[in-house]
């Protein structure tokens, strides 16, 4: 039986974590939410916020590769032709937070290609936290990863029982994300280090969120306590 330490309760519930059965997804660490020029930074907002989560993902990805822990990474983007981008999603998109209308939306030219296109260069995961050969890519269309995906499938497949969440944003794709797989029964778990939001103060509510309830959605834990429950 092995627990890494985690509010509200010692994460896995049973104490069943082992390579086998758990994985880990990063999600979104892609250029257009975390680099210079991307969508984020289009945005407005400042990407050392979901830039401070690189190292301790990396830190988290050493351990779990070098044990064979399943590792699973997604990408937020959409079609060329745009014929999975919801209108009402790409008219959002060209908006700024002080109401006012920007040049770049989803679908457009910025200086990192077209924002959360498919094949653009904003839209593949940076460099730091690239995939390794072998490991999955899930693309998807929508905040959460289990969207007009094949996620879950893949994931039943490899008898996968826990998720071990990480990337941006935390407010945003990570906790859909969580959501909809603690809805599919899988056994949650966010790290608070190894995510970020455009907001701090988003960031610390999400992870509220998760505590309420005995762990709503599951168990809110960091990349030491996990990485400890490992050796
Ligand atoms: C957002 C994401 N925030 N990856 N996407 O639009 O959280």
């Amino acid at each position: 039986m092995s627990y890494a330490a985690a509010n509200p309760y010692p994460w896995p519930y049973n104490g069943d974590l082992r390579p086998e059965n758990t994985a880990l997804i990063v999600i979104d660490m892609q250029t257009d939410f975390c680099g210079k020029g991307g969508y984020i930074d289009l945005l407005g907002y400042d990407i050392s916020n979901s830039r401070a989560c690189i190292a301790p993902i990396q830190r988290v990805l050493t351990a779990l590769r070098s044990r064979g822990y399943h590792i699973l990474h997604t990408r937020e983007g959409h079609r060329p032709d745009l014929a999975d981008l919801p209108d009402n999603k790409r008219w959002r998109s060209r908006r700024r937070d002080d109401g006012s209308v920007g040049q770049t939306g989803i679908g457009d030219s910025g200086p990192c290609g077209r924002v959360l296109v498919r094949g653009e260069p904003g839209w593949d995961l940076i460099p730091e936290l690239a995939a390794l050969p072998g490991e999955t890519i899930i693309d998807k269309p929508g905040k959460g990863s289990f969207c007009a995906t094949d996620l879950e499938l893949i994931l039943h497949q490899r008898r996968i029982e826990n998720l071990i969440l990480t990337g941006i944003t935390t407010d945003v794709c990570v906790h859909t994300t969580m959501r909809e797989a603690n809805d599919r029964g899988f056994e949650c778990v966010i790290l608070s280090d190894c995510c970020a939001a455009t907001d701090a103060g988003n960031h610390a509510a999400a992870l509220k969120m998760v505590t309420m309830q005995s762990g709503v959605f599951g168990a809110v834990s960091t990349s030491a306590a996990l990485i400890e429950a490992l050796s």
